[in-house]
């Protein structure tokens, strides 16, 4: 078992975890409301007052947030402060045109920071741990989040960024890594330049692999493990929410666990968007509790996965979400990159000789995705 960074809410009562979910959930709707004029409207086309959550279950009566609701109040229309207030940004890809941008106080980035150490505690990182983060530094979520989470836990980190396989590879031998940081797609792309180099992995120093920012299987994860003689874990997040830290796996393999503690999760159908029972396929709804910057109300995530509440054998009461396969809407995660169809039906439309009729080939060579757009 390893160990547990905040037991106080991981190991919480699901009793007392629900009370401090109303609790966080009331002052969240009350934020939105008062400060966000896009819910605002919203509760008063439905006829909706915050006063009137006054149970979990009053979540069902409240309006779903979709990804166009962000593009159509870029870029910091749905701050729910002033700019002033806000010390951190990143956004991520739009369907087409603007990006989504996201905003966070400094309480949100403690909070942040604080997820990621939870998530990175939960697979086995610790203080005597050098964490080589191999996700791109930038307007992307994944590097920065996890840099905090691993600082906070006293670990190394050393932000080699993502790219410049050879110079990893030398990285992770002579700085001597113990965990890599990246998507899964990535840790094969170093797993074959390493044949190629004649590198052996077992070499290394390496230990663990935390891997997330796009779908992978079972299979390709025993690869992983079986190539560089580590154990590779997955986690899950999305920038909208916060960036990774949403939900991780622990040990036992049974899912990952969501933070519940500061959102509050759904699962819907995702045609009809009515609530479904515990271990019921459907796509993801996510209200942040705790977030001041982009407070979200049943933000709709577009990933289908399951819910299951039994308690875990690790000891955590926090609910489980299956391991994300698939999307409900059309975004393709191209080699860790989110990509919309309409963004490359954009593209072509304002080339000149090119018709709007095309067709996207996604194919695989080896781990690499590849994308061809025929025209
Ligand atoms: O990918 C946040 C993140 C960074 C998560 C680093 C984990 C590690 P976005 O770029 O906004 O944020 O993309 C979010 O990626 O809605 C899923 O469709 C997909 N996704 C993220 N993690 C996983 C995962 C980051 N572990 C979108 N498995 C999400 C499958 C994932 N899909």
């Amino acid at each position: 078992m390893t160990s547990v960074w905040k037991p106080e809410y991981e190991l919480m009562d699901r009793e007392e975890l629900e009370q401090l979910q109303l609790e966080r959930l009331q002052t969240i709707v009350h934020r939105c409301y008062r400060n966000v004029a896009f819910y605002k409207k919203k509760f008063d086309e439905m006829g909706l007052l915050p006063e009137d959550v006054n149970s979990l279950d009053d979540l069902r009566k409240l309006p779903f947030t979709v990804k166009d609701n962000l593009r159509d109040s870029y870029p910091y229309d749905m701050f729910a402060v002033p700019l002033r207030e806000i010390v951190r940004i990143h956004s991520s890809s739009g369907t087409t045109g603007h990006p989504t941008v996201v905003g966070y106080t400094r309480n949100d980035l403690l909070h942040w920071s604080e997820l990621c150490a939870r998530m990175m505690t939960m697979v086995g990182v610790g203080r005597d741990d050098v964490i080589q983060i191999a996700f791109g530094y930038g307007l992307f979520t994944g590097a920065f989040g996890l840099h905090q989470g691993a600082e906070l836990i006293g670990a190394s980190v050393i932000p080699t960024s993502v790219g410049n396989t050879r110079r990893q590879i030398l990285i992770m031998r002579d700085y001597k890594s113990t965990a890599l940081v990246c998507t899964p797609s990535y840790a094969m792309t170093i797993v074959e330049a390493m044949e190629e180099q004649g590198v052996d992995p077992k070499t290394t120093d390496l230990r663990l692999g935390l891997f997330g920012s796009e779908p992978w299987t079972e299979k390709m994860r025993e690869e992983i493990e079986s190539k560089l003689y580590i154990k590779a874990t997955d986690n899950y997040g999305l920038s909208e929410v916060i960036g990774p830290g949403v939900a991780g796996e622990c040990p036992e393999r049974c899912g990952h666990h969501i933070a519940e503690d500061h959102f509050l999760p759904e699962i819907i159908d995702p045609e009809t968007g009515a609530q479904l029972p515990p271990g019921e396929e459907g796509e993801l709804v996510i209200t942040t509790l705790t977030k001041e910057g982009l407070p979200l109300i049943r933000y709709r995530t577009r990933d289908i996965t399951r819910l299951h509440y039994e308690k875990c054998g690790c000891g955590r009461t926090l609910a489980r979400i299956e391991r994300i396969a698939r999307r409900s809407d059309d975004m393709l995660i191209i080699r860790g990159v989110n990509v919309y169809p309409q963004q490359i039906e954009h593209v072509l439309l304002n080339i000149e000789g090119t018709k709007p009729h095309y067709m996207i080939y996604v194919t695989r060579e080896g781990a690499k995705d590849r994308l061809e757009v025929w025209v």
